[in-house]
């Protein structure tokens, strides 16, 4: 069997990087991610991006590059992340989240991230426009 693949989204915005905390389920709430979920059956990565993003911060954003690599979830998931472009729309904690921050160069290590998210955001923070 294949893993079932989550994306999430290294989204910048003036050379900051969104953060969203999970709101659930309980053993995830409190801590913070790339925002992202499940791709769907017939879906590729960005356009499961480019859905997810809509649905749980309200905005449009455009996929810019794969970060290289795939990361573990729980048993039977793994992480793909992509950067991305904030197009339009500010967003908000619509679905999932209860509080987001943008963090500017220097102040990613500010937040409680997900284990399994660090190395991703190591790398995000290594793209990060004028980070
Ligand atoms: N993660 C995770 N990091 C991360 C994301 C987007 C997701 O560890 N940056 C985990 C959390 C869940 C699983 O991946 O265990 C699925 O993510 P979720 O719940 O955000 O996916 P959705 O939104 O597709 O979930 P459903 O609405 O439940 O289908």
């Amino acid at each position: 069997m294949t893993d079932r693949v989550v994306v999430a989204g290294a989204v910048y915005d003036r050379g900051r990087l969104l953060a969203a905390r999970r709101s659930s389920p309980p053993e995830l709430a409190g801590r913070w991610e790339l925002p992202g979920g499940k791709v769907e059956p017939g879906e590729s990565g960005e356009q499961a991006l480019v859905r997810e993003l809509r649905e749980e911060l309200g905005v449009e954003a455009e996929p810019l590059e794969r970060i290289p690599g795939e990361w573990p979830l729980k048993p039977g998931y793994v992480l793909h992340v992509w950067t991305a472009r904030l197009v339009s729309g500010v967003p908000a904690p619509l679905q999932d989240h209860d509080e987001l921050r943008w963090l500017g160069p220097g102040e990613s290590g500010t937040v409680d991230w997900l284990e399994q998210d660090l190395p991703a955001v190591a790398e995000a923070v290594r793209r990060q426009p004028g980070g």
